[in-house]
């Protein structure tokens, strides 16, 4: 605690930059350590055992030692199999048609359904598979080797929730950004970019994978009780950099799944610092705006429980650094200075070992709650939202600068997994001028959660030294899900085979050499009305379809109604950015665009079944709640 303290007011003192330690040795050791296991892991058949997993830095259980033992201790944990007969998210072995995508697969997956063998091996040891899939990537990475081509490095921001119009450089006036908006304007500044569906977990896996949710199985979030995560079968970012010699990091919030192999550090990354899931999932000792404090009640000595039912209501937000809870519950105040750190080491240690990298910097803000922001900038009157958004622009101002200052290829790449959370009202960002006003008239959300532009439209920006122009702002039409596939382009690379993208590589036009975007976008349903994952619009463009609109809260508390169209809703955005007035269904301009949605739709439903697809294991079981002190309320360390 004394160290997060020190570290944090250095941080706020300096404004991040001048106050990361040295390079740390040990900060790596554990993920060498479980390199030099994994390669004996390598050595072993499918099936042999896994080691236990390393002790908590505090010295208590590990979360699987938790798990191992808590139902011999009368805790209301129990032992469960690291994979769910039948609960998997398995491909569905469906061959591969003519789609309108190409995958760059190898051929179709095979039809064979798994044999209970196979079951079995991935039971006892799915991880020790990993030599099969290394088989599969090993002339690719031999091929990389032999290259001459200089692997540049990426570093990928991510801020959660955050508003088009929270960047100064799109709309803000305020000047909350002026780190951003530097990067603005010696960037690309895209302004029709969009996540790829408007809830974290969703958005975060097609990050991850190319794919949309209908495709990569995650269509809704993971909760703090989930057994499963983003599939197994799905190939992530980094696991494809790693294999093509990159050190990979993710910090920040991960939210694809925290237990078992579904922990970053199985899914391609070797270092992992950061909360599993959002921080407003839990309670903690410095809860800042919109989210209770961990209950104070301790447990009683005399009888071993707790009379106050109520604090076990909450789980403590747990703070990862690879498997072990290195804090429970984490610390939002010096949280932004920790990841500031932990970024820097790791870009620090990459360099040092003439390693090209992948960090993927997952951030905080601007999901609730938000803390006080300690900044000696800030003004005694201004509000938690802006003094926040000041934060996180400082923090990605520190990154920026330290790669500025490095002799190295390093692409920078900032965007947002979706809009804002408007049911937080003043804690909420701004959407900007896309104000989806068809859907606020009729009650509820145009932001977060739905497909209306404030739920997805999110203020992006590229910027690499002599290699993206300086001071561009693109209309090009363009998704999250095109990072997947032009990360591994640049890294001369090869995509995943036997599936398809919904991505495409837009090194072009980072580099000014095309404005070809997309010609059509797809937005599933992420938690307002429908099914899960379903697509309920899309993209045409200049044009926005809408076949389901309403389900999400508004900062009223209004809900708008669920409404079905069909035909569906068409607003031509080049003159109604609002949202607000659908084209007329008897218009020409309606009838000549209509069959067009309608083939887009047709044609990317067909695509996707018969796509090889995966579908996640939503199950809950609370032995998956991460706890390093079950002994304790709230899980505390
Ligand atoms: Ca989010």
């Amino acid at each position: 605690m004394l160290w997060s303290r020190v570290t944090a007011e250095l941080w706020y003192e300096k404004r991040g930059c001048g106050a990361v330690a040295p390079i740390s040795g040990l900060l790596f050791k554990y993920r060498e350590e479980e390199r030099g296991q994994r390669e004996t892991k390598r050595a072993l058949p499918c099936g042999s055992s896994l080691p236990r997993s390393p002790a908590c830095s505090h010295g208590r259980e590990t979360l699987g030692q938790v798990h191992r033992e808590g139902a011999g201790q009368g805790a209301a944990r129990r032992r469960r199999p690291p994979f769910r007969h039948g609960g998997e998210a398995r491909a569905r072995g469906v061959p591969i048609g003519s789609g309108p995508r190409g995958g760059g697969g190898a051929g179709p997956r095979s039809h064979v359904p798994e044999t209970v063998q196979q079951e079995s091996e991935r039971a006892s040891g799915g991880a020790l598979c990993a030599n099969r899939r290394s088989r599969r990537f090993a002339g690719l990475f031999l091929d990389v080797k032999r290259s001459a081509y200089k692997k540049p490095n990426f570093i990928i921001i991510l801020a959660d929730d955050i508003g088009w119009g929270d960047l100064g450089a799109n709309w803000n006036l305020r000047n909350d950004t002026p780190n951003l908006d530097k990067m603005a304007m010696e960037g690309m500044r895209f302004v029709d970019f969009h996540s790829a569906a408007s809830t974290c977990s969703p958005s975060r896996a097609s990050l991850l994978t190319g794919r949309l949710g209908l495709r990569n199985g995650v269509t809704h979030n993971f909760a703090v009780t989930s057994v499963g995560g983003l599939p197994l079968n799905e190939t992530t970012l980094a696991e494809v950099l790693k294999e093509a010699g990159y050190l990979t990091a993710v910090i920040g919030k991960w939210h694809l799944g925290h237990e078992g192999r579904y922990h970053p550090n199985f899914r391609g990354f070797d270092y992992y610092f950061g909360i599993p899931y959002s921080h407003d999932m839990g309670c903690t000792d410095t809860p800042g705006y919109n989210l209770p404090p961990c209950p104070a009640c301790a447990r009683n000595p005399m009888t071993g429980s707790n009379h106050q039912k109520s604090c076990y209501s909450e789980v403590a937000v747990p703070l990862f650094e690879n498997h072990a809870i290195v804090q429970q519950p984490v610390d939002l105040a010096s949280l932004t200075a920790k990841y500031t750190e932990k970024a820097i080491q790791f870009i620090n240690h990459s360099s040092q070992k003439s390693r090209p990298f992948l960090l993927y910097l997952a951030l905080a803000h601007m999901h609730v709650p938000l803390v006080s922001p300690k900044s000696p900038q800030r003004l005694p009157h201004q509000d938690p939202y802006g003094a926040n958004l000041q934060e996180m622009d400082a923090l990605v101002g520190c990154i920026k600068d330290k790669i500025d200052s490095m002799k190295e290829d390093t692409f920078l790449w900032f965007t947002g997994d979706n809009g804002p959370w408007s049911e937080k009202c003043q804690y909420a960002g701004s959407v900007g001028p896309y104000t989806g006003i068809w859907q606020r008239k009729r009650g509820g959300s145009s932001a977060k959660q739905t497909t209306w532009e404030g739920g997805h439209r999110v203020p992006t920006l590229a910027y690499w030294i002599g290699k993206i122009p300086g001071n561009v702002t693109s209309p090009v039409l363009l998704s999250i899900l095109d990072i997947f596939p032009t990360l591994v382009s640049l890294a001369n690379a090869s995509l995943p085979p036997s599936r398809r993208f919904d991505g495409m590589d837009v090194s072009e036009i980072l580099f000014g050499q095309s404005n070809k975007g997309h010609k059509t976008l797809f937005h599933p349903n992420s938690g307002a009305a429908g099914k899960y994952g379903e697509i309920q619009a899309l993209r045409l463009d200049q044009y926005k379809a809408f076949y389901l609109t309403g389900g999400a809260k508004a900062c009223d508390g209004r809900i708008g109604k669920e409404h079905h169209h069909q035909p569906p809703l068409i607003f031509n955005l080049e003159n109604d950015i609002q949202e607000q007035q659908p084209l007329d269904i008897h218009s020409e301009e309606y009838q000549a665009v209509l069959p067009a949605v309608r083939e887009a739709l047709a044609d990317v439903l067909q695509d996707i079944a018969t796509d090889n697809v995966s579908v996640a294991d939503y199950a809950h079981d609370p032995a998956a709640t991460p706890c390093c002190n079950p002994h304790h309320v709230v899980c505390r360390c």
